[in-house]
């Protein structure tokens, strides 16, 4: 595979509601659509960093510059054989793992087109639908947040998580538990909590959560790993995990029980494959995470989530709950059973509304010569 040229836009997608962490709060979402051409073939890419470096030190704007000045200068006009033989010529680049992950999808969706199979299909994915739940944002108030959960569950969400911070935790978890005795909860810190401030959560242990994500700090596995012995409740690592090896040191320390794989954070599908089979054969649930992707990034991650080892529900809810206007044709929505079908036609097996992608569009540029 050989790619001709590659166009960078820099999207600012308009979200139908705000979305609050830990790390803030936001009414839209930037990111980075790669558009490779090959042979005729186009594929996209979704880049996920985000415009502020509050999740990751990341951001749509380190992103485009690595993308443009080392990643994409790496491979144009090149024979690249596969994936592996792509993030070989990739490697020496340290870092900026979300810049690789896009520029892998890409090469993922021009694979599936040439040989006319699903992205599910090259990874190995066994599910035609995957189980699915919805990542609630911090509300006003524990009332406000029991009546959004209300209405997730209403359209048929079957499993919730809570966004939580030091102030805004057990108050927030206890209502939606009161509220709702039976649902399957869980909650996200994003590394606010320190291993001293970390005591105000013990009481979620009597909540019956499915895990707790990312209490401490990305670079903090050994925290994490004293943290999870005083917790029955499963703690789950999402900004710690950025390799299979950071997957097999976390479960050989006990800093989790359960890990969140995002494509995007370990460099791309193919690390988080690898993460995936690593969890596997040691029995560890994992489940995939969100960036609140656009419908590129979400087709992608239905396919990953397909894989058999995804025995928890992901973050992967169904467009309708994200933008104003998706720059996919497809919609993807929720089934009764609180499921997404997978896509079925070849690469990511999305096509783009070019007038809604022209709309989201900030900037763009062209890479066709070295
Ligand atoms: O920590 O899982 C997270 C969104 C942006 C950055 C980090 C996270 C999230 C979510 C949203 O929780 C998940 C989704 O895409 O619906
Ligand atoms: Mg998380």
């Amino acid at each position: 595979m050989k790619i001709d040229h590659i166009t960078l836009r820099h999207l600012r997608m308009q979200l139908k509601s705000p979305f609050e962490t830990s790390f803030g709060r936001i009414q839209s979402r930037d990111c980075i659509l790669i558009e490779a051409q090959a042979s005729g073939l186009t594929g996209y890419g979704e880049c996920v960093a985000d415009r502020d470096p509050g999740y990751s030190y990341e951001t749509t704007q380190t992103a485009w510059h690595i993308l443009k000045a080392f990643l994409i200068p790496a491979i144009l006009h090149q024979e690249v054989e596969d994936v592996a033989d792509l993030q070989r010529r990739l490697a020496f680049v340290r870092g900026h793992p979300m810049a690789k992950a896009g520029l892998e999808m890409a090469f993922w969706d021009l694979m599936g087109k040439a040989r006319r199979l699903s992205l599910q299909q090259l990874l190995g994915g066994v599910r035609q639908k995957v189980e699915v739940g919805v990542s609630v944002g911090l509300q006003e108030s524990p009332d406000a947040l029991v009546r959004t959960v209300e209405g997730y569950l209403s359209q048929g969400y079957s499993r919730i998580k809570i966004k939580i911070k030091p102030g805004r935790d057990v108050g927030d978890a206890s209502a939606v538990r009161q509220a709702f005795p039976h649902i399957r909860l869980q909650v996200d810190a994003n590394s606010a909590y320190t291993l001293e401030t970390a005591g105000s959560l013990y009481p979620l242990d009597g909540l019956n959560m499915l895990l707790i994500e990312q209490p401490l700090d990305e670079d903090d596995l050994w925290d994490h790993s004293r943290l999870q012995k005083r917790f029955k409740t499963p703690l789950c690592l999402d900004e710690s995990i950025l390799s299979a090896r950071h997957a097999r040191q976390a479960l050989e320390m006990g800093a989790c029980r359960v890990i969140n794989i995002k494509a995007g954070r370990v460099g791309g599908l193919s690390q988080a494959v690898a993460i995936h089979n690593l969890c596997q054969a040691q029995g560890i649930p994992v489940w995939c995470g969100g960036m609140l992707e656009t419908g590129v990034g979400r087709a992608s991650n239905l396919a990953l989530a397909s894989l058999p080892g995804f025995t928890l529900p992901g973050d992967v809810s169904a467009s309708d709950r994200y933008y104003v206007e998706d720059i996919t044709q497809e919609r993807f929505v929720l089934n009764a059973d609180s499921t997404i079908d997978v896509p079925d036609k070849p690469g990511l097996g999305v096509t783009i509304d070019m007038v809604a992608l022209e709309r989201a569009t900030q900037g763009k540029l062209l890479l066709a010569h070295l």
